[in-house]
């Protein structure tokens, strides 16, 4: 009953980590959540205690054995869904967050080294998720920024009001500016309409920024969203 994150790494030190800290870190006190941060080492065989070796065809870097990270994923596989964090992963999504959140919990196999041997990602059937097209040093970060997404979803740790706002945001535009007092501050004055107390107009100029911001930057949520695209009526 209790959403379960279990992390396989190689450091497991770095968990909670920055989770410890603000709304999941809070929802983790609360018990709304559990985070058990596995070490790969401990499922290490021989004396050295290795979890990687170097890649059959030869090339740079280290392999994650497969042997290593199939006994951790069976110490703790109970239907939960099997992910690994790698670069070549599909990119996370709002959409597959919010699915994760409404299961039992995950599993999560964090990449180090140049890679995991492909035979225990398809035997376990991992599905392989990246966090964006830029380099990190391991899987471990990503595997914290997928759980802040997916724990601040979970019921009870966003408040209601802000989980109905999210919601209607879900129609895919980037928001509009946000302005707060002094009224002026270094020498620049907080745009007209929002002190007029006039809520249609502040509503028109809200959207129209939105749109704005999108197309300049991310056209292609423009382009995807139904909402997004419609025409304001004059
Ligand atoms: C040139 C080969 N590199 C692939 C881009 C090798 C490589 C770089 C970095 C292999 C692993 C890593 C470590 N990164 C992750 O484990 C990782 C990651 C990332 O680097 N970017 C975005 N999402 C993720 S999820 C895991």
């Amino acid at each position: 009953m209790t959403w379960v994150a279990s992390v396989l790494t190689l450091f497991p030190g770095m968990f909670p980590g920055p989770l410890g800290a603000s709304l999941a870190g809070r929802a983790l006190t609360e018990g709304r959540w559990r985070l058990d941060a596995v070490d790969l080492r401990d499922f290490a065989t021989d004396r050295h205690r290795s979890v990687d070796d170097t890649p059959f065809g030869g090339g740079p870097g280290m392999v994650l054995r497969a042997d290593v990270a199939d006994a951790a994923l069976a110490s703790v596989a109970d239907g939960r869904p099997m992910l690994a964090l790698t670069p070549r992963g599909r990119p996370l999504t709002q959409a597959r967050a919010a699915h994760l959140a409404a299961g039992p919990g995950v599993v999560l196999l964090c990449g180090r080294y140049e890679g995991i041997d492909q035979r225990v990602i398809e035997a376990r059937g991992l599905e392989e998720i990246s966090i964006g097209d830029y380099v990190l040093s391991g899987g471990e970060l990503a595997a914290m920024v997928l759980l802040d997404a997916a724990v601040r979803l979970l019921p009870g740790v966003m408040g209601a009001a802000e989980s109905a706002r999210e919601e209607s945001f879900a129609a895919g535009l980037l928001e509009y500016p946000h302005y707060t007092r002094p009224a002026h501050w270094a020498g620049r004055a907080v745009p007209e309409v929002l002190l007029s107390g006039n809520h249609a107009a502040i509503a028109a100029w809200r959207d129209a920024e939105a749109r704005a911001v999108t197309r300049a930057r991310r056209p292609d949520l423009l382009a995807a969203s139904p909402v997004a695209s419609r025409v304001p009526a004059p």
